[in-house]
């Protein structure tokens, strides 16, 4: 496999909005990411992606840009954000900008001009259709809930298309003038010195333009974007014509955030010359989704999640790099959904951590997962912020749930769980600011933040800071990024285990998820223990007892 520079690296999601403020107005800001590169140099972190710091409107938190070329002010300005590029580079760090290209704001200019004169040359940078019999063009239910066409106003008849929000009308991508757009504008960032970017939502670009009906799923008779997706096609061609005229001649650093795929194009998407460097493996948390909604949301299934890790990292060996999370702006905190109540404590956290990091892909942390942040309860609907999750709330009202289990639902699989402030003091506010924070910060920040973790020798933070090391220390590390991944014990119920090993190096990593300790019979004699979370080891010759929560990373002989 060629070597490409991004392999052996280490990543951290930040949500700008809610890392650090700097200036006290409740939001935080690119001063405030500056003022903890320190911080996240000493996690190991190579790699910083931000979520969108566009301007925008924030209908969905940046996710709906209205200039593609300017810091939202809520955020600071270009010279903040070239401080920052020059000050992670001092680091030996790279910065990966968050590409929202599906859609655009309905505040950006070209749309603004496109309403004003749909028969113009801005109406067709989107796409305006006209109603069918009385009704909308389709019957597509947006992925925020509704139909995901919109009445132009002052129009009869018209309407346009929006697959997420209606404050997010989807870019035409059959048009040439918005791809020229857009790839200006993708190599002016890479110009300025981004190391590459997270694309959004990009399956999506695909349309069949002809927009025909599908039978309804559900009671208000539309359906769901998923099935409109299955009935494109051409995203090959689009996705390479993008790579060829950016990210490839800057050798930038490239991963999809892509639901919906078709499995045989894997090899197209993410294999040696693929579309992207990377992709996310959302494989694991599209478990507990619900194929509807929230409301039918499944309990974690340990072996489902098992089975979900292995699979993928199989069918990838030959292929190339995924990109491993355990959490994400729009996801659950981890912590909370992917252990068992017995296990959500520092020792179930770093054992998760443990199963994550040694994965072979490109690790992915997200804000707080170093400290353990877990989901954050909200009193009512009215608390949170999330236009998702307000529809996820009406959503399992109208399928029969009461208030109080609609809410429940919400507190569960909310994202705003991973977007309430960063945790960095038992300040008040946590610390995050000196003003009001735009979210609710999680009230268990008396013992849960950055500050009390950094002076405990065994606390959640200095354990990832050693996960980070061993991952990367010179023994290993070539071993971990290119070795080979073989599950094992697959017939002990509650234990996850897998080896990487190569010429060098023969590496087992284990989990036991399980109530009770589990006796395992090691194939050969330890020559080290590499890392363990809990303080006892129970090993006798190639006898080992795994206790509950523990985790083991275990050198091998031979
Ligand atoms: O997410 C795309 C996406 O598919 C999500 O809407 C996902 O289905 C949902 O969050 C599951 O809860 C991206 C961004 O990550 C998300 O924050 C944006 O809202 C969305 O695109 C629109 O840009
Ligand atoms: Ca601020």
């Amino acid at each position: 496999m060629k070597r490409k520079w991004w392999h052996d690296k280490i990543a951290c999601q930040l949500y700008p909005k809610s890392y650090c403020d700097s200036n006290g107005d409740g939001i935080g800001d690119l001063q405030g990411i500056i003022s903890k590169l320190d911080y996240l140099k000493s996690l190991g972190i190579d790699i910083v992606w931000l979520s969108p710091i566009y301007q925008s409107p924030f209908v969905d938190q940046g996710y709906d840009i209205s200039d593609y070329y300017k810091i939202a002010p809520e955020f600071g300005t270009m010279e903040d954000f070239d401080e920052l590029l020059a000050e992670a580079k001092k680091r030996d760090m790279y910065i990966v900008m968050d590409l929202v290209i599906n859609h655009c704001s309905s505040r950006h200019r070209w749309f603004e001009e496109a309403v004003k004169n749909p028969e113009g040359p801005y109406g067709d940078y989107f796409y305006f259709r006209k109603g069918k019999d009385g009704k909308e063009p389709s019957n597509y239910r947006s992925y925020f809930g509704g139909s995901a066409w919109e009445p132009v106003k002052g129009r009869r008849d018209l309407y346009y298309y929006h697959m997420f929000a209606r404050e997010q009308p989807d870019l035409n991508w059959y048009n040439p003038s918005v791809l020229r757009e857009l790839y200006d504008m993708i190599n002016w960032w890479l110009e300025k010195g981004v190391a590459g970017f997270r694309i959004d939502a990009i399956i999506n670009i695909q349309k069949n333009l002809d927009f025909p009906d599908y039978p309804a799923d559900g009671p208000d008779g539309l359906c769901a974007l998923g099935t409109v997706i299955e009935h494109a096609s051409g995203i090959g061609e689009m996705l390479e014509d993008l790579k060829r005229n950016t990210f490839e001649k800057y050798q930038a650093f490239t991963v999809g955030e892509v639901f919906n795929m078709r499995e045989e194009e894997l090899e197209e998407f993410v294999g040696e010359d693929g579309h992207f460097s990377s992709m996310f493996d959302f494989s694991q948390h599209l478990l507990t989704m619900g194929e509807h909604g929230w409301y039918e949301a499944k309990e974690f299934d340990f072996a489902a999640w098992r089975k979900a890790i292995f699979e993928t990292q199989k069918k990838m060996e030959p292929i190339g790099f995924l990109s491993n999370i355990i959490e994400n702006h729009d996801e659950p905190r981890g912590a909370s959904t992917f252990l068992p109540l017995y296990v959500q404590n520092a020792a179930g956290i770093k054992m998760l951590g443990t199963i994550k990091m040694f994965l072979s892909g490109i690790p992915f942390l997200y804000q707080g997962q170093e400290i353990g942040m877990r989901n954050c309860r909200m009193q009512s609907i009215e608390e949170f912020d999330d236009i998702n999750t307000k529809d996820q709330y009406r959503l399992a009202l109208r399928m029969g749930l009461n208030e109080e289990e609609a809410l429940e639902v919400c507190n569960r699989l909310s994202r705003d769980n991973a977007r309430t402030p960063m945790q960095w003091s038992n300040e008040e506010h946590a610390g995050f600011t000196t003003g009001t924070p735009w979210l609710k910060v999680n009230p268990n920040y008396h013992e849960i933040n950055v500050q009390a973790q950094e002076k405990e020798k065994d606390s959640v933070l200095n354990y990832y800071r050693k996960l980070t090391a061993l991952r990367k220390s010179p023994d290993y590390k070539e071993t971990f990024v290119y070795g080979h991944f073989i599950p094992a014990y697959e017939e002990t119920e509650n234990v996850i285990a897998y080896y990487r090993r190569d010429e060098r190096n023969c590496i087992l990593v284990l989990g036991n998820w399980g109530r009770e300790e589990e006796e395992i019979r090691l194939p050969r004699t330890v020559r080290k223990v590499l890392l363990n979370n809990l303080p006892e080891y129970l090993a006798e010759g190639q006898k080992l007892t795994l206790l509950s929560g523990q985790a083991l990373v275990l050198l091998l002989q031979g």
